[in-house]
Formats: structure tokens, sequence, C-alpha cells
């Protein structure tokens, strides 16, 4: 018997590869994990006769041949399959988007690719081969596609995921039922819990980073936490979010943590705890300390160990143009063109910021035919100005509140240097790191 099968705790991705691999590789039977991830269950109870799975333990009086693992390489996701397998000879192939050179599963051989969905990467296959789809089949595999790339946003997304999305498309995918399988939040308990939080949730600046922090008592573990802590860093935006729950009764603290910010590495600030995942999604168990201890402990290590913030003076443009107040609008016109831009600041005897002049108010002078007008008399003012010290959320908040895109930054009354909208999305486009 050939089988193929995802992790443990099967979730959409992990869907939308198997319905892909048993119309590319017919020969093989699905096995299905005990646990299905709770984003996933809706699907599964519908489509689950589409998948035709075995049950691990139907294993245990079979001769297996080949294995196909998709979605995972790491031997701690698979053993609830690989127990039930009886001989110790069967071949293993691994078709995984994860990084693969972390793989501990012995002697299999292993194929895949940095696509933002593993659905993306056996779709490929699919099209390439001419395979045909059922419409259902193609709306699973969109499912899965979409919710491991958060709708084609995600840092990881690669034009395949794109391109397996317009095929399936082609084949029948229904957008309107992928969408009713990705409303993230559907039990009670995750509503209950997300609105509690709402309630509760503190912002603490810390190194300049704007945390959001919550602490909620439950029952018991609730499944979902981490979809209901998505919403919340949806709503909310923080640079990071840490959330806690704790379960007085077995005093057991969950830690679920986000990050916006390469900067804020959660990997790194809950290794030390038992926990880890990835430097912008990371979470911890912690067992056998008392909740509110462990909560305050958790805040005084992050004052300490988050490095700071960037701020204005770390992104300016120094050596900025600047023009004299009583300089006429001509010469300002020529300035701008000459140096290519499209404002400078405007200084006057103490050489302080008054205002700022841009060719749109240049423009205006050249309407009225008075571009002898001293640039004082058009530019725009009061000039919008800010320290080297404010942190980029300030500088963010400073354009879209004046409708501005440059900030002369200011110590001592002159003029250091310029945030411009370039420096700033050149800022927003490292900030959340290397492409995983
Ligand atoms: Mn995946």
């Amino acid at each position: 018997m050939n089988i193929a099968f995802g992790h443990t705790n099967m979730d959409l991705d992990c869907l939308g590869s198997l319905i892909l691999v048993k119309k590319l590789f017919p020969q093989y039977r699905l096995v299905r994990s005990k646990l299905i991830h709770p984003a996933a269950r809706n699907l599964y109870n519908l489509y689950q006769n589409y998948f035709d799975f075995l049950d691990p333990k139907d294993l245990e009086e079979e001769h297996i041949e080949n294995i196909i693992i998709v979605d995972t390489c790491m031997a701690e996701r698979v053993g609830e399959y690989l127990t039930c397998v009886r001989n110790s000879d069967p071949k293993i192939r691994i078709i995984d988007h994860h990084q693969i050179e972390n793989c501990n599963i012995l002697g299999a051989v292993i194929e895949g690719g940095r696509v933002g969905a593993n659905t993306s990467y056996l779709g490929k296959l699919a099209m390439m081969q001419g395979i045909k789809l059922q419409s259902e089949e193609a709306t699973i595999a969109l499912t899965g596609i979409y919710a491991d790339t958060g709708r084609l946003i995600y840092e990881n997304v690669r034009r395949e995921d794109f391109e397996v999305c317009a095929w399936l498309l082609d084949m029948g995918a229904s957008l309107r039922l992928v969408k009713s399988f990705l409303e993230p939040i559907q039990d009670d308990d995750q509503i209950v819990t997300l609105s509690q939080i709402l309630l509760s949730m503190v912002t603490r600046e810390i190194q300049g980073h704007s945390i959001l922090l919550s602490y909620l008592e439950i029952a018991e573990n609730i499944p979902g936490l981490s979809t209901v802590v998505e919403k919340v860093m949806d709503i909310e935006h923080p640079d990071a979010y840490f959330a806690f729950f704790y379960i007085p009764k077995s005093k057991t603290t969950f830690l679920i943590a986000r990050s916006q910010k390469a900067r804020i590495d959660l990997h790194e600030l809950l290794h030390v705890y038992g926990g880890g995942g990835h430097h912008l999604a990371a979470s911890a168990k912690i067992i056998n300390r008392d909740g509110p201890a462990f909560y305050e402990e958790f805040l005084a290590c992050l004052e300490s160990s988050l490095s700071p913030a960037t701020r204005a003076e770390n992104i300016m443009t120094r050596n900025v143009r600047t023009i004299h107040e009583n300089n006429s609008l001509l010469e300002a016109s020529l300035l701008l063109e000459e140096a290519e831009l499209t404002g400078v600041p405007v200084l006057n005897n103490n050489e302080e910021v008054t205002g700022y002049i841009g060719l749109r108010d240049i423009m205006k002078g050249r309407k009225a035919a008075v571009m002898n007008a001293p640039v004082k008399a058009y530019m725009s003012k009061p000039a919008i100005i800010a320290s080297g010290a404010v942190t980029m959320r300030e500088v963010e908040r400073m354009f879209y509140k004046h409708h501005i895109g440059h900030l002369p930054i200011v110590e001592d009354h002159k003029l250091v240097g310029i945030v411009t909208r370039w420096d700033y999305l050149q800022y927003k486009k490292r900030q959340t790191g290397n492409n995983q």
C-alpha cells in the first residue's frame, strides 16, 4: 500500500496539499490526523468524502511501500502516522515549502520550494501535467493557498502562488466558499475571548516600540487562541502583541506573540521560556508558575531585552538643501529644478525652519505672475518639524495628520536632517526582514 499524509493537527494548507496529492498520485491513499486545526474544521466537515481518508490505525495490518509527506519535514509532526507503520523500510518522499534543510525524517527524499503555500507547489505540478480538478477540489486547494499566504499578502508569497490561484479559478474554485472558510473566528469561545481581550488589553511604549499586552484567566485551554490573537493584531496594529492566557487550576500560561518588526525577534524572546517559532510569530507554554507573577517578570524582561526602536535620526537624510525665506519664488524654483527636489525647508536669518516650499506653492505664485515675491509669502507654515528622537510610528502619524511627505528634523533650533516619504518607505520595506 502507498499512503500520503500531512502534519498532525491538519490545517487548510495541509488539506489543500492532500487534495492535490490525490489527483497527482492516484495510487496513494490519504491518511488523516486525529487532530484538525480549528480553522480547518468547517472545510473538513463539509468535504471529507472528497479525501476518502484512512485512519492511522488502518495502517497497522498493512505493508506500506511508499509514503508521501506534505507540508512538513519534521519527524515530531508526523509521529502519529509513522508509529502505525509496522514495516521498517517504506520509501519516504517529502513535499514541503518550509525550510527543508531542517528536515529530521531520516532517509527521506525531499523536494519543495519557497512558495507561500505548500498547496501552490503541488498545484504547479498538477498544472504542468494538465490535470483537471472538480470545482470542489479547486475550492479546497484555493482555500489552502489563501490561508497560508494571508490572502496572498505574506512575505513568503511567490509568483507561483498567484499562478496556481489563477489556474484554480479556471478549474471552478468558488471565491465565495473560500471566503466563508477563511472567516477565522467561528467558535463562541473565540468570540468571547476576543471581546474580553479588546476590553482589557493595554498598550505600553517599551524602548520606543508600541507593545500591546493582554492577560486573561481562562478555565481551560480554548482551541484557536492564536486566531484570536491574530484578529486583535489586525484591529490594533501594534508593533508587537503579547497575549497571556493563564489557567489557574493547572498553573499553566499560554503566551502567544506576534510582531510586525524584524527588530522584535519573538523566537529569541520566547526561546528563554522553552517556546519558540519564527521571528514574527512565536508561542510558549509556561508551567508551574503563577500567572500574574510571570506576567510581571516577562514585562521586566522585555524592558531589558528589546532593542530600541528606529527613530527619525536613524533614517533621516542629512545635508538638507534649504532656501532663505527672503529668496524669491523664482530662485526657489531654480533651486528645486537644479537639485531635482519637490520641496525644501525654508530658513530665517537665525537659520530656524519657518516653513516649507514645494512645487505646488511655487505653482500658485506662477499663476499669479508674482515669481519675484518672497518665498515666505507662499510657503506652507507654520513649519511642521520634529526632533530626531521621534519614533517612526510618530513620523507616520505626522505624515498622515498634516498631509505631508517630508519632515524636517530639528535639534536646538537648527535643522539637522529631513525624513522624506522615500526614507519612510525604504524603512517600511526593511521592517519585516527577510523573505521567509
Ligand atoms: Mn503550509
